[in-house]
């Protein structure tokens, strides 16, 4: 392909996005690819402050990635949960042997008052992964999903209650106070932005916290560049995650159509480029109608090839 003059953002959350990312990462010359990653998903635990996104994307970045578990550190050991377990301590969420010097060395940075952004910064680099990668904000935005058993923080919901309560909403705490991180509010406003991509990551709890942050979808339609986003959903299912029972909780149809519909709904005119499975194909016409052109693609991510494929297909539409 030619090569894009300008940078790419993309918006990442965990497992999925972050599977686009190395595609990305792999076809785009170092420097020029800058990840946004949720931390709606982030929170204290054992007095750590954890990032599951941003740590799915480094750690997928610089191949150190548990692929079959989806999070943490393959070869991992879990002595310390074990030991946590003998103390009767909360076990609940699981922190290996590996994760922990992450989230210890994280930890100390933050208490010598280091900004998220700067700790990102700084352990993407002892990682040796050559993208940009950002938090959403330094300021934390935990999600509180509204389910049929109250309000639950969101790993309450996700890890500890494995997603078994009905969804009937979300709260993004603190959204409206908080700063979008200071090096993404420069891209959107500078003249280096060549297009956007939203990876194929949970609308609800891993895009929708970043583009209600601080004006951040209306700075980015506002670039005047394209805004390809992937659809999460494949022949009605969610390759990894709660997405397809969140539509389906919400009253959405539970396709490519209602991640569309969403954004439509969500973010007018922020949303260019749709791309969808071959399998979804027969869904162009109804996502059409709602204002995006649409783009069928080859978009499950088995192997290396097929991440650096639709990543080349997705900066080929920008
Ligand atoms: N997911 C689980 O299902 N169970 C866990 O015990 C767990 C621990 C964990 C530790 C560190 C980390 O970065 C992620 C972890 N995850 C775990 C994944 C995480 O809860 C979710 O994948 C994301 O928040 C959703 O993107």
């Amino acid at each position: 392909m030619t090569p894009l003059a300008g940078q790419v953002l993309a918006l990442s959350g965990g497992v999925g996005g972050a599977k686009l990312c190395l595609g990305l990462s792999d076809c785009l010359p170092p420097g020029q690819l800058h990840i946004a990653c949720n931390t709606g998903d982030d929170f204290q635990h054992l007095g750590l402050t954890i990032c599951p996104d941003i740590d799915t994307v480094l750690y997928t970045l610089s191949g150190r990635s548990d692929t079959a578990r989806g999070w943490g550190l393959a070869g991992e050991t879990w002595h310390v949960l074990q030991a946590l377990e003998g103390l009767d301590g909360d076990t609940w969420f699981r922190l290996g042997d590996r994760d922990l010097a992450t989230h210890l060395w994280r930890a100390g940075q933050l208490s010598a008052g280091v900004s998220l952004s700067a700790v990102t910064a700084e352990l993407a680099r002892r990682l040796g992964v050559a993208a940009h990668v950002y938090p959403m904000s330094d300021d934390p935005v935990p999600t509180q999903v509204q389910t049929d058993e109250g309000e639950l923080a969101f790993q309450a919901y996700f890890v500890r209650e494995q997603c078994r309560p009905q969804v009937r909403g979300f709260r993004f705490q603190g959204v409206d106070q908080a700063r979008l991180q200071p090096e993404l509010k420069a891209l959107c406003t500078g003249e280096s932005l060549a297009g956007v991509i939203i990876c194929p990551s949970n609308p609800f709890v891993s895009i929708d916290p970043m583009l209600q942050l601080d004006n951040f979808w209306q700075s980015l339609r506002e670039c005047a560049v394209k805004v390809v986003a992937v659809a999460p959903i494949v022949a009605g299912q969610a390759l990894k995650g709660p997405a397809a029972k969140m539509l389906a909780e919400l009253g959405l149809p539970v396709t490519a159509l209602g991640v569309a519909e969403h954004y439509a709904r969500h973010y007018p005119g922020l949303v260019t480029t749709f791309v969808l499975d071959h399998s979804d194909a027969t869904l162009a016409p109804e996502i059409a109608a709602l204002g995006m052109e649409v783009q069928v693609r080859s978009t499950i991510m088995r192997e290396r090839a097929a991440k650096q494929a639709l990543a080349n297909d997705c900066l080929e539409l920008l």
